[in-house]
């Protein structure tokens, strides 16, 4: 049952039960609609306890359905028949009551909460905005100015803030529903206050919304439901809740059916599998609270600053003084960054450093119940630590290496007790991006696997499982992503076209741009590399670039020219000569051609590591380039991205 419904005297208790987030799927819609207009015509009801089973009150519309046509009944019209009701609705709320959910709980016309309830209206991390009603009658609840910041910028108030902002009503204890029916036998009998979509409007002071337009569009970055919302939203105050409740609802139904609100869909369903593919889901993971980290460099730091931000103490290891004190240095301008980005409450500041542990030498490592490698990319010094660690860490003890190219298996070889080992692949930096690719060897016990995606859930990012092949999926997708960008410049197209097109589609920088950041010689001595082992690499474009001495912004021009103390890349007539007998003659390509080429051979590349078994499904390959590569999340990855247009 979707729906349960209790009487208690003369109060009905309806309790949403939909697991697992009690969505408002279309039954739901269906039985809530039947049960107002039942009670309305019961004489022994006189007022209904709306509440949600489990931990939570309701998140919102099933977004699993917004991939098929709208079915009646429609959220808005249960809504206003809810409101239109002649006996007293109060929504008990625990947990979350989100979108569609808090939408439900404004039809109501009382809310009472728990202090820990959270209300949100998050329609905007998918592409669309409130579609039943939100833009309207949450300011006329809550007042424009808070209303603002919950519609179209992602605030959430819990249950304290929600009584001061009037959402609720009063606060209950548990258990909710008896405190429930009690505040409603308290309003039994009593003249309805107003609805809230009935409620008198205030309008702002005039400067609210243009500050309001000016500070949303700006975070909101490109996307186009935020600043929508907040269309809606000013509509409806200016020119009546009725008017407000049809643009509201036409635009939710438009950006409903777009290729981003499709994008933000599928990526939210990705993430959330991510973290539990089917294969874990039986298994405990391991218990970790101490974890090495060897290499202070910038990957080490930002692995322990990851973890300390966790809550997990940390052993950072080094060779020696001076190498310990740059460490400490680092991971003190990394806990600055990380206070001030709101990763690290002020209650936890001091136990951070507190969690903080470095040391000299190996010993340490005794004391962990993880380590993780991230010296140099080199695979004798990485095999020399994983030496070092066998000999004085516990037999329990989970190695990982953090390496982005080297064969783990290779890494591992001789380690005793190699069922203990798999690679945890950080994407730099370690801190602040998402993606941890988790690369199991065929010894890899499954409860170590499990652990790696258990650390990744702790630290807040989104774990991908990779096989082992070069580079992993990201990398290896990275380099056939340049490969193909050389070749777009080798048949004649601009190099700053192929960026241009690439910054409109949505990544922060193309290519070339990235790797003048990145610095050209790491890609430049992998090629050289494979080529002593005598592998059949003919020259790309990027290796005269390093040949000539340029290495990118490190030495003042790679792609592009860089003035001093400036990263803004300038067209490079020197790089032009340079690469010249690699390039054809001058052609002009259109952005959109290109972004359709880079594409195609990202999604190519995808293909084959599908086809090797590398990845275990088309959505991870999407997770991995929208959290480590900086994909633009509006188009989903390369993979939705080719399955949208038929190419691959
Ligand atoms: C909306 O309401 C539009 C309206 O304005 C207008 C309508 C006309 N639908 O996150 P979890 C699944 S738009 C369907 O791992 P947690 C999720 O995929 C909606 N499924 O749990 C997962 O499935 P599985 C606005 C949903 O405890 C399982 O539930 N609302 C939905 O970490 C558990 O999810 C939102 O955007 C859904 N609405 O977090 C809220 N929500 O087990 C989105 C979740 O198969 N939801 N699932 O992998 C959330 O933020 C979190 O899920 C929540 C629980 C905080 C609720």
């Amino acid at each position: 049952m979707t729906v349960n419904v209790e009487i208690d005297g003369e109060i009905a208790i309806v309790t949403i039960e939909n697991p697992p987030v009690n969505a408002v799927s279309g039954a739901v819609r269906e039985r809530l609609l039947a049960l107002a207009v039942a009670f309305d015509d019961d004489p022994n009801v006189r007022a209904v306890v709306l509440t949600g089973a489990g931990k939570l009150f309701v998140a919102g519309a099933d977004i699993a359905e917004f991939d098929r046509p709208p079915e009646p009944p429609f959220l808005p019209d249960v809504i206003a028949r809810i409101e239109a009701s002649a006996k007293p609705w109060i929504a008990a709320i625990r947990g979350a009551a989100l979108g569609g959910g808090l939408e439900l709980a404004l039809g109501c016309r009382f809310r009472v909460a728990t202090a820990s309830a959270r209300f949100a209206l998050p329609e905007i991390n998918l592409g669309i905005i409130p579609g039943a009603g939100g833009t309207q009658r949450l300011p006329r609840v809550v007042g424009v100015t808070e209303a603002i910041r919950i519609v179209a910028e992602n605030h959430s108030p819990d249950g304290v803030e929600a009584l001061r902002l009037g959402l609720v009503y009063t606060l209950v204890d548990e258990p909710l529903v008896p405190a429930a029916v009690a505040f409603a036998r308290s309003v039994v009998g009593q003249a309805l206050p107003p609805s809230s979509i009935q409620r008198a409007a205030s309008m702002p002071p005039p400067d609210v919304w243009a500050e309001a337009e000016a500070r949303v569009t700006a975070g909101a970055r490109g996307a186009a439901a935020p600043p929508q919302a907040l269309q809606a939203l000013k509509h409806g105050i200016e020119h009546g809740a009725e008017a407000g409740l049809a643009l509201e609802r036409s635009t939710f139904l438009a950006l409903r059916a777009t290729e981003e609100a499709a994008a933000l869909r599928h990526l939210f369903f990705a993430e959330r599998a991510a973290l539990r593919p089917a294969d874990m889901r039986a298994l405990n993971p391991l218990p970790i609270e101490t974890v090495g980290v060897v290499g202070g460099g910038t990957m080490g730091s930002g692995i322990a600053a990851a973890l300390l931000n966790a809550g997990l103490s940390v052993v950072l290891i080094e060779q020696d003084e001076a190498a310990v004190l740059r460490a400490r240095s680092t991971l003190a301008s990394l806990f600055e960054s990380s206070r001030r980005r709101g990763l690290i409450s002020d209650d936890d500041a001091a136990g951070w450093m507190a969690r903080l542990e470095t040391a000299i030498g190996y010993g340490a490592a005794g004391r962990c119940d993880m380590v993780i490698e991230a010296v140099f990319e080199d695979l004798a010094v990485k095999r020399s630590v994983f030496a070092e660690l066998g000999r004085v860490c516990r037999p329990d003890t989970i190695l990982a290496t953090n390496t982005s190219y080297i064969d783990p298996r290779l890494i591992a070889d001789g380690l005793p007790g190699q069922e203990r080992f798999l690679g945890l692949h950080f994407f730099s930096p370690a801190q602040v991006m998402k993606l941890l690719e988790i690369v199991p060897t065929p010894e890899t016990a499954p409860d170590v696997l499990a652990t790696g995606y258990d650390l990744a859930c702790r630290l807040g990012k989104i774990p991908v499982r990779s096989g082992i092949c070069d580079g992993f999926i990201g990398n290896r997708i990275l380099r056939r992503y340049r490969a193909e960008a050389e070749t777009l410049v080798r048949g004649g197209v601009g190099i700053a076209a192929v960026d241009a097109a690439m910054r409109a589609f949505g990544f922060a920088m193309g290519p070339f741009e990235m790797q003048d950041m990145a610095g050209l010689d790491i890609a430049f001595l992998y090629r050289e590399a494979a080529r002593s082992r005598g592998e059949p690499l003919p020259d790309m474009p990027g290796d005269l670039l390093v040949r000539a001495g340029r290495k990118g912004q490190k030495t003042g021009g790679g792609w592009y020219d860089y003035a001093a103390g400036d990263r803004r890349p300038r067209p490079s007539a020197d790089a032009e000569r340079v690469i010249a007998p690699l390039v054809g003659a001058k052609t002009e390509m259109a952005g959109e051609a290109i972004v359709s080429r880079l594409m195609a051979s990202m999604a190519e590349e995808g293909h084959a590591i599908l086809a090797e078994g590398i990845a275990l499904g088309a959505a991870d390959i999407d997770l991995v380039e929208v959290h480590g590569y900086g994909f633009p999340r509006k188009c989903g990855g390369p993979m939705f991205q080719a399955g949208r247009t038929g190419k691959t």
